[in-house]
This record gives C-alpha cells, sequence and structure tokens, in this order.
C-alpha cells in the first residue's frame, strides 16, 4: 500500500461520508484543508467564532440527518465545546475536531495550550484523541458510527498539534469509508412482536390515551407512521418541542407542543388522559413541566431505540425497544381499528379543547396593535413558510411563541428548536440552508438571542447562503421580566430594567450595510410583503420586526 499524508486520508474520508461543508475559525487541520480544495468539493466555512462553527454543524446535522462538521485550533476548542452543549442536549450528530497538545511539548507551558480534552467529556458520546496518523481511518469511522447510532449526538476527536500538524505525517492507510453510518440512522432494529402487542393492547384498551412524540420520531423520520397510527385508532398527539415537525398542527389529531413552552391545549388534554404514550421523547424536564405534565404515576407506555430510556421517568405498563419508524409501522400493521369508536367522545374532547384555545388567543394571533404582537408574527409564519420550508427557533421567549403559537401546515415541512441556548437559531440556521440549499430556511429569533452571533451576517453573505431570519425586537430579553418583577417584590424598579433590557437598534440597516437584505417591519400589514420579498431575496434576508417590550409569552398551563 502506497503511503498517504493524514490530511489526504481525512479529506478523502470527509467527502466519502458525504460531508459537502465543514464550518471552523482557522488554523486547524490547514493541510487537510488544502486537500480538501484539491480532492474533493467541500466548502470550507470559515466563520466569525467557533461556538457559531459548531451551531452551523448542528444545524446542518438536524436539517439533513448527516454529521455536522465543525473544527478549532487549540485556543478555540473551549469556544467549541461551548457549542457542542446544544447538540447534546438535542442529540444531533455533531463531529468536533481540534487541534491539541504534542507529547514534545507538553506541560511546558506551550503558548495558548490547557488540557482541552476533559471539556468535551460532559457534551459527548465520544471524546477522543488522535496521536499517531496511522489511526486517522479507525478513529474517523468511529466518530462517524457513534454519531449517528442509537441516540445520536456529538463526538470530538483532538488532533495532535495545537493546529492537529499530525495530518502531515504519512502513512500506509486507507481512506475508508462506511457509507452506513453517513446519516442518521444507520440501523432500524425490530422491536420485540410481544411488546409491540401488549403496547397495543394499553392503547387499545384506553378510552381517552395521548401520544406524546419526541425528537426521536423526527430522527427516525417516522412522522408518516406516527400519524397513521394516530389516525387508525384514533389518538389525539402532542409533541415535545423538539418533535414539533412529526404531526402538522393543523392536523385534526393535533393538540399541540407539551410541557413548559407549549400549548395550553396540550397540556389540558394530557391531564385529562388515562393512558400516555411516549414515542422518542426522554420524558425530560422541559417535554413534561418537570414531570407534571403527565404526573408521575400516569399509566404510561414508551417506545424508544435506547433501552436505558425506557421507564426512566415514568413507569410503565409496556415498553418497546427499536427505531421509532419501525415500531410503528409494526403497531400500524398490528392495530385493530374495532376499538377506535369508544373514543370518538374523547377526540371531541381533545379537539374542543384545541378550539377553546384558539379562541382564547385569537384577539392576540390576529392583532393589529403598534408595536407589533408576537403571536400575530407567528401567525404570518404559519401562513407563509413555503411548504418544504424549514423553521428554526431560538430558545427563551422565541421557543415559547413560537412553540405555542406557530402551526406546520404540511409534514413537508421541518422544525427544529434550541435546546436552550440563547442565540443558537441564527447559525444553526446557516448551516441547515448549507444542508439543504433546495429549500427555504425561516429563522426566528429574539434581539438577544440575534446579537449573540450577528457577526455571521458578514459569513452567510460571503458564502451565499441565503437564508431569512426573523427577529422579533423588543431591544430586551424580556422574558426576564416576570423573573425580575418577581424578585422586586411585585413591581420593578426603573434601575432593574437595566439588568433586561438594550438600545433599539435597526437590525435591517446593520444587514444592509454588510450586504444582506435588510427589512424593518413596524405594522402588522407588513409582516407578509416582508417575508414573501425576503424569501425571493439571492441573498441572506434580515427581517427585523420592532414588537411591543410588554408581550409575555402565556405560562404552562397543568
Ligand atoms: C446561553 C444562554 N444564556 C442565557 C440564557 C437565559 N435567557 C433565556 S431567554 C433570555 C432573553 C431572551 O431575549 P430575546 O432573545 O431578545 O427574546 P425576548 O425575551 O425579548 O422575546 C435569556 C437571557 C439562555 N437561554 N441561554
Amino acid at each position: 500500500m502506497a503511503k498517504i499524508t493524514g490530511a489526504q486520508c481525512l479529506a478523502d474520508m470527509l467527502a466519502g461520508y458525504g460531508a459537502t461543508h465543514v464550518f471552523m475559525v482557522p488554523a486547524v487541520l490547514r493541510r487537510t484543508f488544502a486537500e480538501m480544495e484539491r480532492r474533493t468539493k467541500i466548502k470550507r466555512i470559515h466563520t466569525h467564532g467557533e461556538k457559531s462553527a459548531a451551531y452551523m454543524a448542528d444545524g446542518y446535522a438536524r436539517a439533513s440527518g448527516r454529521p455536522g462538521i465543525c473544527m478549532a485550533q487549540v485556543i478555540g476548542a473551549l469556544n467549541l465545546a461551548a457549542g457542542l452543549r446544544d447538540a447534546h442536549l438535542a442529540h444531533s450528530p455533531v463531529i468536533a475536531f481540534t487541534g491539541g497538545r504534542d507529547p514534545k511539548t507538553k506541560f511546558r507551558k506551550v503558548y495558548q495550550e490547557v488540557d482541552d480534552v476533559p471539556a468535551f467529556e460532559p457534551v459527548t458520546k465520544w471524546n477522543a484523541t488522535v496521536d499517531d496518523v496511522a489511526r486517522f481511518p479507525d478513529m474517523v469511522r468511529q466518530a462517524f458510527r457513534v454519531a449517528v447510532s442509537g441516540t445520536p449526538g456529538p463526538v470530538h476527536l483532538q488532533f495532535r498539534g495545537n493546529e492537529g500538524q499530525v495530518d502531515a505525517a504519512e502513512a500506509e492507510i486507507e481512506p475508508l469509508v462506511e457509507p452506513q453510518f453517513a446519516r442518521v440512522p444507520p440501523f432500524r432494529p425490530e422491536p420485540d412482536t410481544a411488546s409491540v402487542l401488549a403496547a397495543l393492547e394499553m392503547l387499545q384498551g384506553a378510552t381517552r390515551p395521548v401520544i406524546v412524540a419526541g425528537g426521536g420520531v423526527r430522527a427516525s423520520q417516522a412522522g408518516r407512521e406516527l400519524v397513521a397510527l394516530a389516525e387508525k385508532l384514533a389518538i389525539p398527539v402532542a409533541t415535545s418541542l423538539n418533535g414539533k415537525d412529526s404531526i402538522p398542527g393543523v392536523h385534526p389529531l393535533a393538540v399541540g407542543v407539551c410541557g413548559t413552552y407549549s400549548r395550553e391545549s396540550a397540556n389540558r388534554v394530557i391531564g385529562q388522559a388515562d393512558l400516555v404514550c411516549f414515542v422518542g421523547t426522554e420524558t425530560g424536564g422541559m417535554t413534561t413541566h418537570f414531570w407534571a405534565v403527565p404526573k408521575i404515576g400516569v399509566p404510561a407506555v414508551q417506545i424508544d431505540i435506547d433501552p436505558e430510556a425506557l421507564g426512566r421517568n415514568y413507569p410503565l405498563r409496556a415498553s418497546v425497544l427499536g427505531d421509532a419508524k419501525v415500531v410503528l409501522a409494526r403497531m400500524l400493521e398490528r392495530a385493530d381499528a374495532r376499538s377506535t369508536a369508544k373514543r370518538k367522545p374523547w377526540v371531541e374532547q381533545a379537539q374542543s379543547v384545541c378550539t377553546e384555545w384558539a379562541a382564547k388567543y385569537r384577539p392576540m394571533l390576529e392583532s393589529e396593535a403598534v408595536p407589533i404582537r408576537p403571536e400575530r408574527m407567528c401567525v404570518e409564519l404559519t401562513k407563509h413558510v413555503p411548504d418544504d420550508g424549514i423553521v428554526l427557533v431560538d430558545t427563551g421567549h422565541a421557543g415559547m411563541w413560537m412553540g405555542g403559537m406557530y402551526d406546520l401546515r404540511v409534514a413537508t415541512q421541518s422544525y427544529m428548536r434550541s435546546a436552550g441556548h440563547l442565540g443558537w437559531a441564527f447559525p444553526a440556521g446557516l448551516g441547515a440552508k448549507c444542508a439543504c440549499p433546495e429549500r427555504p430556511v425561516v429563522v426566528f429569533t429574539g434581539d438577544a438571542g440575534f446579537w449573540y452571533h450577528i457577526g455571521e451576517i458578514e459569513t452567510a453573505v460571503r458564502w451565499r447562503i441565503n437564508s431569512v431570519t426573523v427577529v422579533n425586537n423588543n431591544a430586551s430579553g424580556n422574558q426576564s421580566k416576570r423573573g425580575f418583577d418577581r424578585v422586586y417584590g411585585g413591581e420593578q424598579t426603573e434601575k432593574a430594567r437595566e439588568l433586561w433590557t438594550y438600545r433599539m437598534v435597526n437590525f435591517a440597516r446593520i444587514a444592509e450595510d454588510i450586504g444582506a437584505l435588510g427589512i424593518r417591519v413596524e405594522k402588522p400589514a407588513e409582516l407578509a410583503p416582508a417575508i414573501q420579498r425576503a424569501l425571493k431575496a439571492d441573498r441572506p434576508a434580515i427581517v427585523d420586526v420592532a414588537t411591543d417590550i410588554e408581550a409575555l409569552a402565556p405560562v404552562a398551563v397543568t
């Protein structure tokens, strides 16, 4: 076998796994980047910060199901690790490469160097070092295998040398690729038939069952099977925030997002259910409003690909281990629709809860108020995001507004949300657009979230990454208002507002100055034309919407 460099090997392997983009701040694996140019079509997106590079890789991964790749040299490694935390919380297959220490010089106070490896431990499924060029092929294969297998998640490889200079070394190595591990899911484990029948018996026996669908449904692309089973057995469906695109919000059985950043109707329906069937959800605090929705002890059934997830928070009457799409398909084959009639009153009850929700919020959803209400922004996005659109939503108030008030209209739309980090959505949207350039990408963020990575407007313009970013600009992080009201004993002092308010800035003007399309919106009637113009633009677009600083999203109902 001829000798090749680690750089040649790595460039060929990344291309072999189907990577189209990598996201990084230079300089790391410099020779690999040169080889990428010579040997591959991979685009090397250099960003204005390692954290946003990680978020772009995360958006890329969640939009495509293919691992997103981000990189940093030794001094940027912890910035990159910080950016992996959301991918870790959201189970997104991100692969991070960093430069690391050289055994010849470590412990000698090398410029910029600390031991970064431990910092990756809490945010990765696998955290390893590549110290010898001969290990490139097996370590990179393992990185892909771990990232996409089981419950997906981030991995980290640290390459020897502050910039990963081990890639210059040569060895007799083969850039072998295992295409099976180029995307989620690599396997679709079949469930045990007895467990499928036991779960069905519970569902068919229940009078008021509800399904709670999570991110595992989207990872498994199991939306169609989920909806078919719900229809066959007449079972209302709530989703976690991460599973919001498992079922279109306008479907007659959809009751909304449950938990903390939620829609009241979903929590009310779950509260009235006599059986909860969890599918591909870790039943975490956010989805269950800290285990109040439903209450622990409710008769429960759970389906998951990870055996350790089954029964973690809710004691189960039945559990099914397997890939969500396959499990739901098997359940559909075996389901007995004769039990459906007895659930008709329950479905009607769930639908009237949804109708009550819509009536309660209609004044806000249709509000003509100036400054604009965020609810009205959500409604305009429901109407105008194209049928093949990908929507990415920041956390905090953005997560509450869109989780509760926005609906997907069709199963071909996708929805992803920050798993907790303010500032995630804008760079993640750029990554999603890189992964799916033919699909419209629409980001919803608050102004506090947008400020985090505003420099990436320049990256978007430079690389022609034409996402649309809609900013709920209330010149504040006003989700914090309630909390400060509380600690000030009811009403804040004027000075307390310093803790969560900003200057009102016109982001449209900043965007234009950098070369993006900037549209400022101050009246509700301007929203629809602005969104439509932004979607048609042949450059990245920022729609800056001036909204009401006093508007607070409804808190979760239990
Ligand atoms: C990394 C990170 N730091 C802090 C927070 C806490 N946090 C949640 S929402 C929020 C303010 C949100 O402001 P903005 O995005 O402008 O939305 P608004 O509340 O004004 O609608 C903050 C600071 C967080 N979620 N993530």
